[in-house]
């Protein structure tokens, strides 16, 4: 299938509403949902309808009157073909729209909020730690104690990067990871919709230390956060 026939179908499907919006947590619980109720209605359709077939033409030893093909001759008398093209058309039309909602969900996702409302953050791992730098220019570096603090309910924009080796950024609980690559630059978002304390892990192996390459994320109730970044300020200049 052609993407632009892709991007159509994701369009139309964005205008109706049904492309979940949210937190990244909340979109991936979305599609995690969707993805296990439809297997389980696909799954239990398919073995009822062959515990019922395997019921109904089974071997009662009693002789009938039913012509049954023998062994290599196909079946006649199939309907024409109906029950196989409309098991076809049934599946196509579930998995295409499943590809396209799924499309149209992970580019709301990879899009998130915009530039103008959220925080831009940039991420920099260096064998083994993370240093963040805010726009005002203040640092925390997690090997000499920094951590990484967010205002609650905001989208966070990380721009990540690295020093030296290919190192990768995530936050498993806010469903957010990225490729920290030299030299390049890989954007992301998250947006954590309750405050407290969550660990960021390199997902590259990096090296000896790359177990130890954690960082703390507090997430700070809005008044709290802008007092901890308003005193930087002060003191800074
Ligand atoms: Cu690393």
């Amino acid at each position: 299938m052609s993407m632009t026939l892709l991007h159509h179908l994701s369009g139309l499907l964005a205008q109706s509403g049904l492309i979940p919006r949210g937190t990244r947590v909340f979109v991936f619980d979305r599609i995690f949902t969707v993805f296990l109720l439809l297997g389980t209605l696909v799954g239990v359709v398919v073995i009822a309808y062959m515990l019922y077939n395997a019921y109904k033409y089974r071997d009662t030893g009693e002789a009938d009157d039913v012509d049954r093909p023998a062994l290599g001759e196909l079946p006649a008398d199939g309907g024409k073909g109906k029950k196989l093209f409309t098991s076809f058309a049934l599946s196509a039309v579930i998995v295409i729209s499943l590809v396209a909602w799924t499309y149209g969900t992970l580019l709301y996702v990879e899009e998130g909020p915009s530039q103008a409302e959220s925080l831009e953050i940039e991420v920099e791992g260096y064998q083994f730690g993370w240093r963040f730098t805010y726009p005002n220019g203040h640092v925390e570096d997690s090997t000499a104690g920094g951590v990484l603090r967010v205002p609650v309910d905001r989208g966070i924009r990380l721009r990540v990067t690295s020093a030296d080796v290919f190192h990768n950024f995530g936050i498993p609980e806010q469903k957010v990871k990225s490729d920290a690559i030299p030299g390049q630059t890989s954007e992301t978002w998250f947006e954590a919709d309750e405050t407290g304390t969550y660990t960021a892990n390199c997902y590259e192996l990096c090296g000896a230390g790359h177990s130890y390459m954690t960082a703390q994320v507090v997430v700070m109730e809005p008044d709290e956060y802008r007092e901890w970044y308003t005193n930087l300020n002060e003191s800074a200049s």
